[in-house]
């Protein structure tokens, strides 16, 4: 096995194995993943359990030398850690290479998040009186994470959960076990003691479940999908854990007719396309106005069909392909639903290239309206629709009509337009002039709605999740 469990400071087999398939090359077998039972992600929980007590004492430089020993070397070798992401993932290259530097600078964020770890200390309505108020690590969590971002989703989990005290168990996405299993490796020789972090390999269905149920686990961290994330909420009230879920979107991108259209197309194009469109913050409603319609629609397809879709570890590439049978599957069998609900696609054909990949055209399916399954549901590919509106009134309402709240963008050049767009947006991010996709790594991350659940990803306000708020009265 290439990919192994690491179980209180041990890596581990298992018997039964599951391959790590290139999406780019089918052939190209990168490694095999541990395929765990249960029992495994008892002794995972056990060993995090253990460790936890001596890790919430450990000292601020203690946990500041551990994380920025991982940043550093995932920085280090951030061209090596991108081209295996590609690989396994079939994001291009560059993107690849981009979320390897993304993880990095992550675990370097938090690094310095050890030292500036704060309380409040208030005055008591009573004479004589002193009250702390601090944060308390909240003992062991549970991550789960997804295999579209399979080192920076990880790195934005682990990372908070170690600098404020945590112990870890990580059930990586099957589809990309080799970015999660390289970055359980850097961490097992960064310092930090044995057991404080585990991974353990293996089926949502049994061991993610098993760690989600799991009696002595604390909190629970998820991204994935909306059923999947109301499950696990279920679950976790039962055992009342602490739980954090990022989900899907259907995010809007109002482009107004006083937009600079190259621009509105660059955006468009990042947004929907880029990363195979493979991102819960792809832009994936275009929400048109009347008098820019026609010249957007002809700019972005024209755009759209010159992009070069091929093998992702290819110099020149543009969008590498689906990440599996099953999810070209659902993009192709959502673009028939778009086509028989009235809407007219333009591209998203199966695309049979050099090498045996799941390669899929882009597509956009313009002259639709809100109520089509393709705008109410996420699709998850290189898939976007168009929509008209009259005016900003009728975009905006349009753009809030969804179960989800994601991320939200407007394409304008008036100032009066962008502020009511951003504080009337329904979404837990907005962007002026920015694809909707593509976020910062020391601000928060998550949205409203359908989207989240729970407190938010991501910079200092990651606190609110990996820790408990202890207020402690003295009377001296
Ligand atoms: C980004 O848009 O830069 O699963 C990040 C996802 C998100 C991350 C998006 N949690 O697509």
């Amino acid at each position: 096995m290439d990919y192994t469990n690491l179980i209180a400071g041990s890596w581990e087999n298992t018997s039964d194995g599951c391959a790590n398939v290139n999406p780019s090359d089918i052939p190209d077998v990168i490694g095999m993943a541990a395929l765990s039972e249960t029992a495994d992600m008892d002794r995972a929980v056990a060993s995090a359990r253990t460790a936890a007590a001596d890790w919430a004492q450990a000292t601020p430089q203690m946990r500041f030398d551990v994380l920025d020993f991982i940043g550093s070397e995932i920085l280090a070798r951030q061209a090596e850690l991108g081209q295996l992401l590609s690989r396994e993932e079939g994001k291009t290259l560059p993107e690849g290479i981009g979320e390897a530097a993304r993880a990095g600078q992550i675990f370097k964020f938090f690094a310095g998040e050890c030292l500036r770890q704060t309380g409040d200390r208030l005055a008591s309505v009573r004479p004589g009186v002193e009250v702390d108020v601090t944060r308390a690590p909240v003992g062991v969590v549970g991550l789960i994470t997804p295999w579209n971002f399979p080192i920076a989703i990880p790195a934005w989990k682990i990372a908070p959960a170690l600098a404020y005290g945590n112990a870890v168990v990580l059930k990586p996405a099957e589809l990309t076990p080799g970015c999660a299993w390289a970055l359980a490796e850097i961490i097992s020789r960064s310092g930090l003691p044995e057991g404080v972090f585990n991974i353990v390999f293996g089926k949502g269905a049994s061991v993610g479940q098993h760690l989600v149920d799991h009696p002595d686990v604390d909190a629970v961290s998820f991204t994935g999908s909306v059923p999947t994330g109301r499950a696990i909420a279920a679950a976790c009230a039962k055992t009342l854990k602490k739980v954090q879920l990022e989900m899907g979107g259907k995010n809007p991108m109002v482009v107004l007719d006083d937009a600079d259209l190259d621009l509105a197309v660059a955006a468009c194009l990042n947004g929907a396309f880029f990363s195979t469109g493979q991102r819960c913050t792809a832009s994936s409603r275009l929400i048109v106005t009347e008098g820019i319609h026609d010249r957007f629609v002809a700019a972005l397809t024209t755009a759209m069909q010159g992009l070069k879709v091929g093998n992702a570890l290819e110099a020149g590439i543009q969008m590498g392909p689906v990440v599996d049978a099953r999810q070209l599957e659902q993009n192709l069998s959502y673009l028939k639903i778009a086509a028989d609900e009235g809407g007219t696609v333009i591209g998203g054909e199966r695309l049979t290239l050099a090498q045996e990949g799941f390669y899929m055209a882009p597509a956009l399916v313009s002259e639709t309206s809100n109520d089509m399954r393709i705008n109410r549901e996420e699709v998850f590919g290189p898939v976007a629709s168009v929509l008209r509106a009259r005016d900003y009134d009728e975009a905006l309402a349009l753009a809030n009509d969804s179960a989800f709240g994601l991320s939200a963008g407007i394409c304008t050049t008036s100032l009066k337009q962008a502020s009511h767009f951003k504080a009337n947006a329904e979404a837990g991010m907005v962007m002026v002039n920015l694809p909707t996709a593509g976020v910062d790594y020391h601000v928060p991350f998550g949205g409203s709605k359908g989207s989240s659940y729970g407190a938010r990803e991501q910079g200092s306000y990651a606190a609110e999740f990996y820790t408990r708020v202890k207020t402690a009265y003295t009377l001296p």
